[in-house]
């Protein structure tokens, strides 16, 4: 097999998006059968376990306190309705459980009952995520030992649009945050949103980001923006679909060995689109009627949409091998 690259230029990364599209797709998809069975997808089912009231400003999101965006806060879950919710989503097919919580950083209290949460959830076999916000190195090493095996920490962006998008941490912030999680022995889960208003350039130098990190995240979530109304990205301009196909193109070619997520935004996405980005390395999406705070299409929508497709869900027993 090819070595991974650490050092893609921006050059190198736009005459990629640059060429044409059936090139493009067909070099994508030929290093994904490389690393991947291309008819096998990777199911996580996500749950908001401390929802809104978030002081983070983050230009996208429902949950920041500063957006006007209408959303019921709800305190962190008790931990038997979280084990409900992942005992729900097993039984649905999923093999990995996301757990996501709108704080700046968890406080080391809060991070003890999400430990009771992974450890519930790691032993209903279970594979374990969670995404608190910054973490701190002792966290990280808490959080393995507790069984966890992904953190999902996005850069969202690129360096250079990022301070149009969010203001109360830096880029470095996620950088480090991402450095502890990968130091502590954790797979790294890490992406970004494309549809924010940004260019193709910082598409590119998003892409460029995460494929030149010391080691590629073992999941990369591509989003697309869900846009909220009350929040200052609502009505921004739409990524045409083709375009939103070539990221995820581009990210396979630059994270071959990586599962690249077709992440937020499917409800908005055609069966047509979703075939596309599958066909163009993604082989990983959310499954359940809702990701945070937004809908997802639902289970039986999704199921219909594999048997069209001829795609098979990873079992959990699956993903644990392709993870090892
Ligand atoms: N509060 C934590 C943090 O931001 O690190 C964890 C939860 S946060 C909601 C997780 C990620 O979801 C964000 O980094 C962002 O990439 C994605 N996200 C949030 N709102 C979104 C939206 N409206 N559309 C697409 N992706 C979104
Ligand atoms: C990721 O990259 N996308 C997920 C997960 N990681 C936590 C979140 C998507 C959120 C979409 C908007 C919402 O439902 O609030
Ligand atoms: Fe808070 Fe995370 Fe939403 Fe930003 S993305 S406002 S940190 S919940």
């Amino acid at each position: 097999m090819n070595s991974l690259r650490h050092d893609w230029t921006r050059d190198e990364i736009a005459a990629l998006f640059e060429q044409p599209f059936n090139d493009l797709l067909f070099q994508a998809h030929q290093l994904h059968r490389r690393y991947f069975d291309p008819n096998r997808v990777q199911v996580s089912t996500l749950l908001s376990i401390k929802t809104g009231a978030c002081p983070e400003d983050c230009a996208y999101c429902s949950q920041s306190a500063r957006n006007a965006a209408e959303l019921e806060r709800e305190r962190l879950l008790p931990l038997a309705e979280v084990v409900e919710k992942a005992r729900a989503a097993k039984h649905n097919g999923a093999s990995r459980f996301c757990m996501g919580a709108a704080w700046r950083n968890p406080t080391d209290k809060n991070l003890d009952k999400v430990i009771e949460m992974v450890e519930a959830v790691h032993a209903l076999g279970l594979e374990t995520c969670v995404t608190l916000g910054m973490l701190t190195q002792q966290q990280t090493q808490r959080l393995k030992q507790a069984g966890l095996d992904y953190y999902n920490h996005n850069l969202d962006t690129s360096p250079e649009y990022y301070g149009d998008i969010i203001t109360t941490r830096t880029y470095q912030d996620r950088l480090d945050t991402l450095t502890h999680v990968r130091d502590a022995g954790i797979n790294v889960c890490c992406g970004g949103i494309v549809g924010m208003g940004e260019q193709q350039d910082d598409r590119i130098s998003l892409l460029q980001q995460l494929a030149n990190l010391p080691q590629h995240p073992e999941s990369v979530p591509i989003n697309m923006l869900v846009q909220i109304e009350g929040t200052p990205l609502h009505g921004v301009e739409k990524i045409d679909a083709l375009d939103f196909v070539r990221t995820i193109a581009v990210a396979r070619m630059l994270m071959p060995a990586s599962t690249v997520r077709l992440s937020a935004g499917r409800s908005e996405m055609s069966d047509e689109m979703q075939a596309l980005c599958f066909f163009a390395g993604a082989n990983s999406i959310f499954y359940g009627d809702k990701l945070l705070t937004t809908t997802n299409p639902d289970e039986n929508q999704d199921r219909k949409l594999f048997a069209r497709l001829g795609i098979n869900q990873d079992t959990v027993e699956q993903a644990q091998v392709s993870a090892a």
